[in-house]
């Protein structure tokens, strides 16, 4: 048996998708998400330009050589665009291995470790009373964990608060497109000030502690903001409102940074979204910097990738905490929730649910119940792509904004 056919699929169901379609010759299909936001069609040449054909007549069994013959085989090494595109040729070799065993993906990674998957939901607001409806919103469905986000006075829209009215269905998406919903042609501006918002945070997760109590989990996320001394400032700073954890607090590629963190707080961390190989956790999983992995399946090489790195973690007693935004695919999402059931160390999965439009196109079978998922037991990753259905909804140029500081210098967004 061998791959017979392969086809890229870039739609724009609500936002825009890169998906990965494998076909063996005896017709059986495997799917797997490509989707690197706001640089989709990068990877879809990588796939459809440089890997697509090396790929035909490959015997769709044999995963792990497949994966060393496009990561060692392509001798660049690493970086979003490549991990990307492998992870979705991994995922899609998976979606078939289980569709040809007859069982949901989960259980060739070793079977259930648990009955559902605790997730996080996405609850900010402009200011506390709109972020406190949001968390009463996420509290009433049954979440127990949420992440918060909200403004600082004298900033603008900043990173993770949503504009639309608070609720357990969470309409904000970084990508932008053009005002008219026509294709970007640059990203917008955001202002940020990381003084005020040291200064401002605190005293919201004391409210909200206030007002929800003990028991629901809190996590919050720095996107990347802080210097060291800072981030180890502000991660001593919220010791007492008891945080799940505190994301992306420094730039995420510089490893020996969350030293400085580390010797100055218990605040739990977490760091990876931006990260593409287990290779970028090697100090930070060795020296027990983080306290919690969040790559994407997605963006990390795939499930056979994402198994390797979260085996690496659970040695050092280090857990996941998979990146689970709408820009992961509904197929990226089902590989994250497959591996969550597996997986020993499982931490908590971020849940983003996707719009009613992305859902007409990608059909799934994962379910929700009172903030927990699971990824059913439908044959493979459990997901479809509606070919037909998509192609009414045709790529469309989406930015990530850009960031800076009221001087002007630029700024991590
Ligand atoms: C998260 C992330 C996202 C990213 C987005 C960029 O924690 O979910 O920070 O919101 O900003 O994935 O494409
Ligand atoms: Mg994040």
């Amino acid at each position: 048996m061998s791959i017979d056919k392969i086809d890229v699929n870039v739609c724009s169901p609500g936002r825009n998708f890169v998906t990965l379609k494998i076909v063996t010759d005896d017709g059986i299909v495997g799917w797997g998400d490509a989707t690197l936001n706001g640089r989709e069609l990068a990877v879809a040449a990588y796939l459809s330009e440089h890997l697509a054909s090396t790929l035909i007549g490959r015997d769709e069994d044999r995963i792990e050589d497949t994966w060393q013959y496009l990561y060692r085989g392509a001798y660049w090494r690493r970086g979003p665009v490549t991990m990307a595109a492998i992870a979705a040729v991994d995922m899609a070799l998976w979606d078939i291995k289980a569709k040809k065993a007859g069982v949901p993906l989960y259980q060739l990674l070793g079977g259930a470790s648990r009955d559902r998957i605790r997730v996080y939901g996405h609850a900010s607001g402009p200011d506390y009373a709109a972020l406190k409806d949001a968390i009463t919103g996420y509290v009433e469905a049954g979440y127990t964990a949420v992440r918060v986000q909200t403004g600082v006075p004298g900033l603008g829209q900043i990173y993770g608060v949503a504009t639309n009215k608070p609720g357990a269905r969470y309409d904000y998406e970084p990508a932008h497109r053009a005002a008219d919903g026509g294709a970007a042609t640059a990203p917008i501006e955001e202002t940020w000030d990381t003084r005020a918002y040291l200064t401002h945070m605190p005293g919201i997760f004391a409210k909200i502690r206030e007002d929800f109590g003990s028991q629901l989990r809190i996590l919050h996320d720095g996107h990347h903001r802080m210097t060291p001394i800072e981030a180890a400032r502000f991660a001593k700073d919220v010791e007492p409102y008891d945080l799940f954890w505190l994301e992306d607090c420094t730039p995420a590629e510089d490893q020996a940074a969350l030293r400085l963190v580390r010797s100055h707080s218990t605040t739990p961390l977490a760091i990876g979204e931006v990260f593409n190989s287990v290779y970028d956790y090697q100090t930070l999983i060795t020296e027990r910097l983080i306290d919690y992995v969040r790559s994407a399946v997605t963006h990390t090489g795939g499930v056979t990738a994402m198994r390797k790195l979260l085996d690496f973690a659970g040695i050092y007693g280090i857990r996941s905490g998979m990146h689970g935004p709408t820009d992961i695919s509904p197929v990226g999402m089902a590989a994250a929730l497959h591996l969550d059931l597996a997986i020993h160390n499982f931490g908590i999965q971020e849940y983003m649910p996707h719009s009613d439009t992305t859902l007409e196109v990608f059909r799934t079978s994962f379910t929700f119940e009172r903030g927990f998922l699971h990824p059913g037991d439908t044959p493979g990753l459990g997901v479809e792509l509606d070919e037909d259905a998509a192609a009414a909804f045709t790529y469309t140029t989406a930015y990530l904004p850009v960031n800076r500081l009221q001087d002007g210098t630029v700024h991590d967004w």
